[in-house]
């Protein structure tokens, strides 16, 4: 689920776009960053129905996700690669450095109403 992303490199530095089919494979609904102020972890849930993609713009921070199967964790500390998390995989982000910063694009408006918060709920639902 880790992806390569696209870079416009020149000798001013480099530009990253996000847009459909342009390192993303959905249409761009919402953006969000989260700036870490120490390595608390965060996430722990699952979404029914958004698809994101995650890129670390700053520091590092490791991403669990869990299919209900399988656990894979993966470092990002760059912003060359992305986590593409699909709906229905619980994710957590864990190690974050206290400086940073993520970047988070979803194919769907926040609803609180989209998250399965209880790791059981989410094994049931998907087996
Ligand atoms: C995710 C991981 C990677 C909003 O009001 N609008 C929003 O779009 C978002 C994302 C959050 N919020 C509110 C809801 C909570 O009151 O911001 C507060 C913190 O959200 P949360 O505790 O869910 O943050 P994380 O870091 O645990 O999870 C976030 C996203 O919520 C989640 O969708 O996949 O980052």
């Amino acid at each position: 689920m880790i992806t390569k992303l696209k870079q416009i490199k020149d000798e001013r530095g480099k530009l990253i776009v996000f847009e459909k089919d342009n390192n993303l494979t959905f249409d761009l609904k919402r953006t969000y960053f989260i700036y870490y102020k120490s390595s608390l972890d965060r996430g722990f849930h699952a979404h029914y129905n958004t698809n994101q993609l995650l890129v670390c713009l700053n520091g590092t921070v490791k991403i669990v996700l869990d299919d209900g199967y399988k656990k894979t964790k993966i470092t990002l500390n760059n912003s060359e690669n992305g986590i593409f998390v699909p709906k229905m995989i619980w994710h957590y982000m864990t190690d974050a450095s206290s400086d940073c910063i993520m970047t988070v694009m979803a194919d769907k408006l926040y609803d609180k109403n989209d998250y399965i918060r209880d790791y059981n709920k989410f094994i049931n639902e998907i087996k």
